[in-house]
């Protein structure tokens, strides 16, 4: 049944191979869940109104696999994504769950590992290409500290920005095109991850050789972690012009990193994020980094992607309300009106509070 709230293919709405196939390991119990075969997760990403896919290389291609069995996989997978009317819009690499990875990638001590990162995010983008993705996401999990004993910080970015400059020199090269997007995440699975905010990458990007070439993918959970404001982060990178990829999901702050659903957790500052998105007409993909609780079986993996859209679809709804709501709009007008003591936001965000809670109808606007 379709309504307005049904996904469409313009509503740019994507998922990673990693997320409606997560099978529900956590650091205290297995997977709950059968593994879930790439190109079946095409067919369910079609079947709830995805419009595209995202993957690590390893998502995909298992590590070790010979040149002959990643042809047969990729070209399997292609297949998969025609049939099904699913695009690639991202890619990205695993640079965190091989145990070399341990102490970092591009920050290693270890030359070796320097260099075994860059040659792998070079295959991932060669993978990213064939599939058509035009961003690559480089999130640096591993790239941290628990005892900052090992390495001076400082050393760490130097090599990160060297990392960073020769990927861009080899997509320049290999005529790839790829815009690269930078996510930050505070902590988890590192004590500390170094550039643990957005700011901190937009800071970053400036001292990089391509800095054309690079942005940012600011992640709900990650700002959320951090205690700070995702609508302020997104801001400043859209503002910058830097606002590449987004990931949306949700996460209650100073807890695990949660990955729940979009907008489960904290539906006021979904909503914003939304009307902002929505607003300056943000219109690049919208990527669900988040995953079906352990107690799912894939129908519930299904209701989790589901919800997400959905949420989204709702909340960009109510934020058209918003901006049409007459008195809504009165009371943003008069904030900035001289000589009133008062600034009436009290009454402003009750009547967003209402709004959002459903009891202001469509006639108030
Ligand atoms: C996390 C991150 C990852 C990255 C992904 C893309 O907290 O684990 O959000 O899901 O987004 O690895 O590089
Ligand atoms: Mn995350
Ligand atoms: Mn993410």
């Amino acid at each position: 049944m379709s309504d307005r709230y049904t996904p469409r293919p313009e509503h740019k709405f994507s998922f990673g191979l990693w997320t409606v196939g997560n099978r529900g390991r956590d650091p205290f119990g297995d997977a709950v869940r059968d593994p879930l075969p790439p190109v079946d997760a095409v067919a369910l990403l079609a079947e709830v109104g995805a419009w595209g896919v995202n993957l690590h290389d390893n998502d995909l291609v298992p590590i070790g696999a010979s040149l002959f069995e990643r042809d047969r996989i990729v070209k399997e997978f292609i297949g998969a994504c025609l049939r099904h009317g699913i695009v690639v819009p991202m890619a990205t690499v695993n640079l965190f769950y091989d145990p070399v990875f341990r102490d970092g990638a591009f920050t290693s001590n270890d030359a070796r590992v320097r260099a075994y990162a860059l040659e792998k995010t070079m295959r991932a983008m060669d993978l990213g290409a064939e599939l058509g993705a035009g961003i690559f996401v480089l999130w640096g999990g591993r790239e941290g500290t628990e005892t900052d004993a090992c390495r001076r910080p400082d050393e760490a970015i130097k090599r990160l920005r060297e990392g960073v400059n020769a990927l861009c020199r080899y997509s320049i090269d290999r005529k790839y095109g790829f815009r690269f997007a930078l996510e930050a995440k505070p902590n988890e699975p590192r004590g500390d991850i170094y550039m643990a905010t957005t700011g901190a990458y937009l800071g970053f990007i400036p001292t990089l050789d391509h800095p054309e070439m690079v942005g940012v993918n600011p992640e709900v959970a990650h700002e959320h972690m951090a205690g700070l404001n995702v609508l302020h982060a997104v801001a400043q990178a859209w503002e910058a012009g830097k606002l590449f990829h987004v990931d949306l999901n949700d996460q209650v702050p100073g807890r695990y990193d949660q990955d729940f659903r979009f907008g489960s957790a904290n539906v006021k500052s979904a909503f914003w994020l939304v009307k902002f998105l929505e607003d300056v007409g943000y219109d690049g993909p919208r990527h669900f980094d988040a995953h079906a609780y352990r107690t799912e079986d894939y129908d519930g993996v299904r209701d989790f992607a589901r919800g997400c859209m959905r949420t989204y679809l709702i909340l960009r709804e109510r934020a058209r309300q918003w901006n049409a709501d007459a008195e809504i709009q009165a009371l943003v007008a008069e904030s900035g009106q001289r000589g009133r003591q008062g600034l009436g936001y009290e009454r402003l965000d009750q009547l967003t509070m209402e709004l959002l809670l459903g009891v202001r109808g469509e006639d108030a606007s």
